[in-house]
């Protein structure tokens, strides 16, 4: 450290007077809440970061709605946040460009306003992070330690990627394998990049609009390209550029950031690390936090509840990639040795969170209840969700346990 004047000395001096003589006000004003980070925002939303705003939504408010996550409750993760865009009001179209490019045969930019005049579709999506239920690894891994409310199921309206390039008569080359979007850089903001393969043009979809509301600023408004059943940092906020590649990205959000360990050539879905080992991720033995990986979480009764018996409830809801339909979500009420089918709300595939319930015949007493899902490919989660460790806290997806009493 460089030695201070005598000038910076006497100041620092009278500024730590002047802190002293403040008293603990000062430093408990330091820590603002949700709403103040974010107007709309329910103040209990729990601050993991205020620049970039992270704010995650507490387990029994996540519980709290079932059907689908309000614009006040819904969970925000800034990776760069847009300066100005801190609300859960809509962000004005007006001047809002979009350039879109790369290997196609027309590049084109567009005003996003004319989106208003193209058919608009819809879609009822899980919104997660890739970390969500990070904290749950041990040993502790890097990142901002989401417990499980990093996560809400949401319903964006919109133009369709595919209808876009429609009808501007825009064809793909054949050496199109990525897509690629770029986040505005208005006012100072640094890049923000993601790819994703080319199959998620299927779905993906320009939103305007949420919940049917006008799409919140701090959720990507006026518009966001967002792609059903890929994780939460695929959904590009305030898109500006898309761009259609032959590679992935190599910027730090795609590398060596947003990925998980895997045996290069193999269908294996992560590469079982030594928790707490470090890994050199390259683009080879590793991939990206892409499609949703299946998950369930149980509502009701939640953690330390006392529930009157013997026949309890037990509902929650369960969702994956939404490329195959769940099959079944199981209970478990003596630690794994026995499960009984819940019932589901659907038996179609939908990228949509799935709402289940299951009665359990329960004494008086504690009792530990887990909850699985499995789905048409076979796919389930693990009893020990800490075999996916990564040193990066992805893709958490053990069976959750909930404890509470019997009256
Ligand atoms: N432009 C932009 N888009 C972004 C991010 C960001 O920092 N900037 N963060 C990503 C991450 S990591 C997640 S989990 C989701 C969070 O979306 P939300 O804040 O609307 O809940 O946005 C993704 N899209
Ligand atoms: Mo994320």
């Amino acid at each position: 450290m460089e030695k201070l004047d005598r000038r910076t000395t006497l100041k620092l001096m009278g500024m730590g007077a002047t802190l002293l003589a403040a008293g603990p006000r000062v430093f408990a004003q330091q820590t603002p809440t949700a709403d103040q980070l974010v107007k709309g925002k329910n103040p209990k939303l729990l601050v993991l970061s205020q620049r970039p705003v992270v704010l995650e939504t507490p387990y029994e408010i996540l519980a709290s709605e079932p059907e689908r996550t309000s614009k006040e409750n819904l969970y925000v993760r800034n990776n760069v946040d847009l300066p100005g865009y801190t609300t859960v009001e809509g962000a004005s179209l007006e001047g809002w460009k979009i350039e879109v490019g790369g290997l196609v045969d027309k590049p084109f930019t567009l005003e996003a306003k004319e989106l208003l005049a193209l058919p608009q579709s819809e879609v009822t999506m899980v919104l997660q992070c890739s970390g969500n239920g990070r904290s749950l690894y041990t040993p502790r891994t890097s990142g901002n330690p989401w417990q499980r409310g990093g996560v809400g199921n949401v319903t964006f309206r919109g133009v369709r990627l595919k209808t876009l390039l429609e009808s501007k008569g825009v064809k793909l080359t054949e050496k199109a394998l990525f897509i690629t979007a770029h986040a505005s850089r208005q006012g100072g903001a640094t890049q923000f990049v993601r790819s994703v393969p080319i199959q998620a043009l299927e779905n993906a979809l320009l939103a305007l609009s949420m919940n049917g509301e006008p799409l919140p600023a701090v959720h990507g408004g006026p518009v966001r390209l967002v792609f059903p059943g890929f994780f939460g940092v695929n959904n590009v906020k305030w898109v500006e550029k898309i761009e259609f590649t032959e590679a992935e990205n190599t910027t730090a959000e795609q590398m060596p950031r947003y990925r998980v360990p895997v045996i290069p050539n193999t269908h294996l879905p992560f590469l079982p690390q030594q928790p707490g080992a470090r890994y050199p991720y390259n683009f080879t033995n590793s991939r990206p936090n892409w499609l949703v990986n299946v998950n369930s979480f149980i509502f009701a009764p939640l953690e330390g509840q006392t529930v009157e018996g013997p026949y309890v409830r037990v509902e929650g809801v369960a969702f994956n990639d939404g490329i195959v339909p769940l099959v079944s979500v199981e209970v478990s009420a003596n630690g794994g040795r026995t499960w009984q089918r819940a019932e589901l709300a659907t038996q179609e595939k939908t990228f949509g969170w799935v709402r289940w319930r299951a009665t359990l015949l329960l004494r008086s007493g504690e009792h530990e209840v887990m909850a699985r899902a499995w789905d048409a490919a076979g796919r389930s989660q693990p009893l020990d969700g800490n075999l996916a460790w990564n040193e990066r806290g992805y893709e958490y997806n053990g069976v959750m346990r909930v404890r509470f009493t019997v009256a």
